[in-house]
């Protein structure tokens, strides 16, 4: 049988790196390396060397209902039907804001755009997705301070920078591409390294300086990092006075927060946190890059304005060798969010709340009016399906049953909805609970675009045949709007079409057509206003797109976790990612290297909190919190700090974690509770 070469995009993180896939007869081979692509230049990290588990037997391959003896097979036909009738019921009788659509960072950019229009079409805005337990707080505090939302720049611009600070992030772990190709390639031109976080990680190893602090300290390091910059007129005035608005209330601010202060918050010494300040200043061409470490809190808003501000200082934006945002994580998280599929935003970052936008699409879409209530965000889902308030739920690519914090409630919202969708290419922990479990095809079974880090899109081509009768999210749901009568508004024969519209709907894809994106090996970047243009790399070049113009500086107080260690739970408890594992483990679990190398949770502990509760490496432990109990193996690991345990979260850990919400973005503070060690024998 021959063997076929296509050009797909990685389907794990957000660096967006591009790969062929090798099939033969329709089946996945294996890969190859693509040297041509701009982004990994043919290198990959240890995930897509082994993407088995599309071969899986676990796959989903047809329709399922759920009976009273488990779930049974059903057709394409009788399910769509079915899940028409129950939504279309469920609205006539409570309403449409009584269902809730949950979109996917793993879908392409086309199917989530088709979901969140087709939730607005029923006249809800209840459309959310992972964005809410991820960059949230990226999206809302970038978008106060300097009025995008995105990444200011590229990877290479990381590269160029003389002074990296890499806060609250593990890139050597969690976007091992950009840490080897970009990180470490400005390293060894002589560029400095500075890592902040509560963890010696993989990526604090290469750093020139590490910050060690506790967690949920940062808002204090940062302020004491201004302090010193600005106490001793290290700061860009030019930059400061000409580009940016609120210098005077940061002064008064930051006054207060001596290293000293810092330290006394943040367990770092005010030696390191000066040290590090005189780093960061002794350049204009820098990057400050961060990820969940800084907004998976309830300051995870405050944490990002306070971070950007810090560059604002320093002048690292809108120039070659700086770079300034939260690293995108999902594949495509970038571009779902992109595409609306948020409860506060329409295509586009237009507010659900702006008349005139609202309108614009309304007209684009040939209907009269669009929801303008805010919809419901992701955590609150299930709590509102807790409190019986939502009834129904329809969750595409989403498996909130292991990735929500405090995932007990989750269970519990679940149970009490009236029916359950769950549209994946695996009968998940999620999908259980459902009434109906639809097959989707798995990306390099379907074609479309994907957006990066970097908002670059481009294009992932079909490779292989899906297994079974699993087909596409797009034509999943262009079926079920048929079902629903919402034909007219879904007259698509493919991806590309639907492209075509969002090239309209959405300005900064205006000239990112599916024809553009098939040519360029390595996508056009947005914003991109025409077909003619070829794509942004530096965002804010000459001014801000807030409605001044300028960068407003919003400076934020320390604040501690909602939840700090006491005499019941002396702990505290964060979380991380490992290479191997990505997220609740669907696909990784089921990739047979990767699942052999890396089978199971290692929370890690300092050898003094070992000693401490007289627990040896290796042993396996009960972790507790207030909201549950978790059975996990201990390793010794000085690289955390004494009363800290850090769980990765792939294997369920979430049992563990503290739902409290950053009251701006709605994410639920993942990264910070009080926990406690309990031993079997
Ligand atoms: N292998 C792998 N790669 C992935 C993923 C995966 O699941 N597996 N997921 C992808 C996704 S969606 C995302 S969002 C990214 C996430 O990428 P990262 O944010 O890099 O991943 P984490 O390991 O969750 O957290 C990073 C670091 O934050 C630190 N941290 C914890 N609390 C605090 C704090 O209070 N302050 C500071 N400063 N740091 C703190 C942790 O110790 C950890 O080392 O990874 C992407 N890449
Ligand atoms: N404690 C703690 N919890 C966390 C985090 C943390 O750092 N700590 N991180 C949070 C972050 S940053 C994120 S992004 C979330 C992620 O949370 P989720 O998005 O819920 O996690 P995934 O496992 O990526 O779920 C994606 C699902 O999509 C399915 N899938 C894959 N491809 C397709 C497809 O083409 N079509 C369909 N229909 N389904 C598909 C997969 O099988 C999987 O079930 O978790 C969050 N949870
Ligand atoms: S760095 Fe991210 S995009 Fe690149 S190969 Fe690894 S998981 Fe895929
Ligand atoms: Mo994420």
């Amino acid at each position: 049988m021959p063997e076929h070469l296509i050009r797909a995009v990685c389907p794990y993180c957000g660096v967006g790196c591009g790969l062929m896939i090798k099939s033969s007869d329709g089946r996945y081979v294996g890969i190859e390396y693509d040297y041509s692509h701009p982004v990994n230049k043919g290198g990959l990290c240890p995930k897509p060397n082994d993407l088995s588990f599309i071969n899986s037997p676990d796959r989903l391959k047809k329709p399922l209902r759920k009976s009273e003896s488990g779930f049974i097979e059903i057709s394409w036909k009788d399910a769509t039907k079915e899940v028409a009738a129950r939504i279309k019921n469920i609205i006539k009788d409570v309403g449409p804001n009584a269902v809730a659509f949950l979109a996917s960072a793993k879908c392409f950019n086309e199917e989530n755009y088709l979901l969140q229009k087709l939730a607005r079409l029923l006249g809800t805005n209840n459309v959310d997705h992972c964005a809410r337990l991820c960059h949230a707080p990226t999206l809302i505090g970038m978008g106060r301070v300097t009025g995008v939302g995105a990444l200011t720049s590229t990877f290479e611009e990381i590269a160029n920078s003389d002074v990296i600070v890499v806060w609250g992030a593990n890139p050597a772990e969690t976007y091992p591409i950009l840490m080897g190709q970009y990180v470490l390639m400005a390293k060894r031109r002589g560029a400095k390294l500075i890592v902040v976080g509560p963890v010696k990680n993989k990526t604090a190893w290469h750093a020139d300086i590490f910050i060690h602090i506790k967690p949920g300290s940062d808002i204090a390091v940062a302020n004491a990092m201004m302090n010193v910059i600005i106490k001793e007129g290290l700061y860009d005035r030019e930059f400061v006075e000409k580009r940016t608005e609120g210098f005077e209330k940061l002064v008064q601010v930051v006054d207060k927060y001596t290293p000293e202060l810092a330290e006394s918050i943040s367990g770092a010494p005010a030696f390191t946190i000066r040290q590090a300040a005189y780093v960061m200043a002794s350049s204009r061409k820098g990057s400050l890059i961060w990820s969940m470490g800084i907004t998976q809190h309830i300051t995870g808003t405050q944490n990002v304005q306070t971070l950007a501000t810090l560059a604002a200082l320093l002048g690292w934006y809108g120039k070659p060798g700086t770079c300034v945002g939260g690293l995108r994580g999902q594949n495509n998280v970038q571009g779902a969010c992109d595409m609306g599929a948020l409860s506060e935003f329409l295509p586009g970052y237009v507010r659900v709340t702006d008349e005139a936008g609202r309108k614009r699409i309304a007209e684009l879409w040939g209907v009269g009016e669009l929801p303008k209530d805010v919809g419901i965000t992701l955590p609150c889902v299930f709590r509102e399906a807790e409190a019986g308030r939502i009834k129904a739920a329809y969750i595409m690519g989403e498996n909130p049953v292991v990735s929500e914090a405090n995932s007990s409630h989750v269970i519990n919202g679940l149970s009490k909805m009236e029916f359950l969708v769950v549209q994946d290419i695996f009968l998940t922990e999620t999908a259980e609970h459902a009434d109906i479990v639809l097959p989707a095809a798995a990306w390099a079974e379907k074609e479309g675009s994907f957006t990066n880090s970097e908002r670059r899109v481009q294009w992932s081509f079909k490779a292989l045949e899906p297994p079974g009768e699993a087909r596409p999210d797009l034509n999943i749901i262009i079926d079920l709007a048929k079902e629903l009568g919402l034909g007219n508004y879904f007259n698509y024969l493919g991806p590309e079409d639907v492209l075509l519209e969002v090239n309209k709907v959405i300005p900064a894809y205006a000239g990112i057509t599916p024809d553009r994106l098939k040519r360029n090996v390595g996508g056009i970047l947005w914003p991109c206003p025409s077909v003619d243009h070829g794509g942004t790399q530096i965002l804010h070049v000459d001014r801000f797109r807030t409605p001044s113009g300028k960068f407003r500086i919003l400076p934020g107080e320390h604040q501690p976790p909602a939840e700090m260690p006491d005499e019941d739970y002396p702990l505290i408890l964060t979380t991380h990612r490992v290479v191997g594992a990505y997220h609740t483990n669907t696909m990784t679990g089921r990739s047979n290297s990767l699942s052999k190398r890396w089978p199971e949770a290692e929370a890690i502990i300092n050898p003094a909190t070992a000693n401490t509760y007289g627990v040896k490496d290796g042993e396996v432990v009960k972790l507790v919190t207030r909201r549950g109990e978790y059975t996990v193996k201990i390793r010794l690991n000085r690289g955390v700090a004494d009363g800290v345990v850090s769980v990765p979260w792939h294997w369920g850990a979430n049992i563990l974690t503290n739902d409290a919400l950053d009251p701006d973005a709605m994410i639920p503070e993942a990264k910070v509770c009080a926990c406690n060690i309990v031993k079997f024998r």
